[in-house]
């Protein structure tokens, strides 16, 4: 792009217009958090989440864009450029939340798109390669473990019918959530599964605290930490809570106790980078006077250093196994991703832009896994953060402003017309 087109590109980028459609968005699965902030919760593949892509779709639309879904329900609004067969830059994120989530996580990416590629067209900026915005499928792993299923699909990374089992807390599973949800799209322009873009570019808010306490506007995004999830039952017997003795009981929960502390011992790390979650518990029969024969518990685990990843991870199931005294155990990997650099094309393409902007910068990782993990085998990946206050996410009080939202979509829309250009 050149000097005379950028200042017309970022004037055309709209701060208003964005932030209404970004709350627009919000209304769809309103909830208020404990403290009273505005959250969201729409879950993928839900009757919300298809509220949420007919209006994405409904502006794409008005905007002259194609829309087509692929079998994993990615939705994908495209821009044609000057040379449709050239490969094309792809940008986007998720619409899914997490079920006491926030009004930018995701959707911001999503709506960010959109933002860049109608300034791009309002501004008269020719692009050589076509621009596809893209909306994962599930990138939460909120309802349906785990999260990414989308953008690992499209990848290639594992088969499209992996998940087809995984059931939702209400007991449906994947693959009837994604059969009704594909009927109930089936107007839509069916897309093969699958692609080569020449590269990707991602928005999302940071997730953490550094950029606004640190006093900067944008995060070049360096790349993302490694994470793996699993998730552990223990099988015991169920009893009196009055009448079985204690050393006779198999207690499901006494053994999970074990297991965690065990477990926090094997994680324990005095510079606080690694990560380590126990964040869903259930527990059966869950009665206060009855012994519980099952629980499942998941573990969320993550550090960016790939050789200490596998080793932990690989060392959980033997810590369970060694600490727990009177149960059976299964533990089951559910989600595998390694830690991934980000390319110079796009980080570098991000930074030039931004600090063309005048826009303070800061190179970054990400702690939070994104779809983009998932992109970097496929073509140059990078992604941009802008702020979020104190860092909060998947809560209800995530807050980014609108002008801080708006300059990440100006550093969004004058990255692609560039990366479109090369
Ligand atoms: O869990 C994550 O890192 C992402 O925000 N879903
Ligand atoms: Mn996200
Ligand atoms: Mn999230």
């Amino acid at each position: 792009m050149s000097a005379s087109t950028a200042p017309h590109l970022v004037a055309a980028v709209s701060e208003s217009r964005q932030w209404d459609r970004l709350m627009q968005m919000a209304e769809l699965g309103a909830i208020t958090g404990a403290d009273g902030s505005p959250g969201v919760n729409r879950a993928c593949l839900t009757p919300l989440d298809r509220e949420a892509r007919r209006l994405l779709i409904r502006w794409a639309t008005d905007l002259g864009l194609t829309v087509s879904v692929d079998e994993l329900g990615n939705l994908f609004l495209r821009h044609e450029g000057t040379e449709p067969n050239e490969a094309p830059i792809l940008t986007g994120s998720h619409m899914d939340t997490q079920p006491n989530g926030g009004r930018f996580d995701g959707i911001w990416g999503v709506i960010a798109g959109l933002e860049a590629v109608q300034a791009i067209r309002e501004a008269g900026v020719q692009t050589r390669r076509s621009i596809e915005i893209v909306a994962w499928t599930n990138e939460e792993g909120g309802r349906f473990a785990p999260g990414c299923m989308g953008s690992m699909a499209y990848a290639h990374f594992k088969p499209a019918d992996t998940w087809d089992a995984v059931a939702d807390p209400e007991g449906v599973t994947f693959r009837q959530a994604l059969d009704e949800h594909r009927s109930a799209e089936a107007d839509l322009p069916q897309r093969p599964l699958g692609g080569k873009p020449h590269a990707y570019v991602e928005a999302h808010i940071e997730q953490g605290p550094r950029l606004e306490a640190e006093g900067f506007d944008i995060g070049v995004v360096t790349g993302i930490q490694g994470s793996r999830w699993f998730i552990v039952e223990l099988r015991g017997e169920t009893a009196h809570a009055g009448t079985a003795p204690l050393s006779l009981r198999k207690d499901a929960v006494q053994d999970m106790i074990r297991a965690v502390t065990a477990l926090n011992a094997l994680m324990t790390d005095p510079t606080d980078v690694l990560r380590f979650t126990v964040g869903r518990i259930e527990v059966q029969p869950n009665t206060s006077n009855s012994v519980a024969d099952l629980v499942r518990f998941t573990i969320d685990f993550r550090h960016p250093d790939k050789e200490l990843l596998i080793t932990n991870g690989d060392a959980i199931e033997n810590t369970i196994a060694t600490a727990i005294k009177t149960c059976a155990v299964t533990v089951t990997e559910r989600f595998h991703a390694l830690p991934v650099e980000f390319d110079a094309l796009v980080t570098d393409a991000v930074e030039d832009a931004a600090t063309a902007q005048g826009l303070k910068t800061l190179r970054l990782p990400s702690g939070a896994f994104h779809d983009a993990q998932f992109m970097v085998p496929l073509c140059p990946t990078g992604m941009i953060f802008v702020p979020c206050r104190k860092g909060i996410s998947h809560n209800p009080a995530e807050y980014s402003e609108p002008g801080q939202l708006a300059a990440g979509a100006r550093v969004l829309a004058a990255t692609l017309a560039k990366l479109a250009n090369a």
